[in-house]
């Protein structure tokens, strides 16, 4: 089972995956956690760097592959990144979070002013929800507002809507 962890870059996307992922290997012994990021980097599963905005572009069939061939339909896997939406997930957990938080997070991680306000913007208008909602007809799919609440409860709060047979779509 493939969870996706998707939201706007500072959402807290890798921080509440790396805490799920300690919740639910005490659960279950066949959890992983994968960051997209992190694998594309490692094992050139791009097309090409965008030095400008710093981020890569990445090559999906590769990447579909991988996970392909590094992971068993029986693993629970968490797949921590704004295009793990894009990656055939059963369900879809979508962060979201006050994009002027958002602003404050990206520009302590020194981003350019151009990737700040292309990110505050993309959380403005909804990407990472519109787009998970146009290309998975079949997975679940979940939006929970960060602002305030603790990574603690959030993790809780998915725990909760993979334990139950929610609807397809839900928020909180
Ligand atoms: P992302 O992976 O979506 O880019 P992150 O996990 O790196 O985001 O988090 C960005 C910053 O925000 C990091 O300093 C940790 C902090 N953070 C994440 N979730 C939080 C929460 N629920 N409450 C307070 N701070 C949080």
């Amino acid at each position: 089972m493939r969870i996706a962890i998707t939201g706007t870059p500072g959402v807290g996307k890798t921080t509440v995956s790396k805490n799920l992922f300690e919740k639910l290997i005490n659960l279950e012994n066949n959890v992983k956690n994968i960051n997209i990021t992190e694998i594309v980097s490692k094992n050139q599963l791009y097309i090409e760097k965008d030095d400008e905005m710093n981020s890569y572009v990445i090559d999906f069939p590769k990447l579909n592959n991988f996970l392909e061939l590094n992971t068993t339909c029986e693993d629970l896997i968490i797949l921590d990144g704004h295009v793990s939406h894009l990656l055939n997930p059963d369900c879809i957990i979508v962060l979201r979070l006050n994009p002027e938080r958002i602003f404050d997070r990206l520009s302590l991680r020194n981003y350019s002013e151009k990737k700040i306000k292309e990110n505050v913007e993309a959380e403005i208008l909804d990407v990472c929800l519109v787009e998970s909602i146009e290309n998975n007809v079949e997975s679940k799919i979940f939006e929970i507002d960060c602002t305030e609440k603790s990574v603690l409860d959030i993790c809780n709060i998915i725990i909760s809507f993979l334990e139950h047979n929610t609807p397809k779509y839900g928020n909180v």
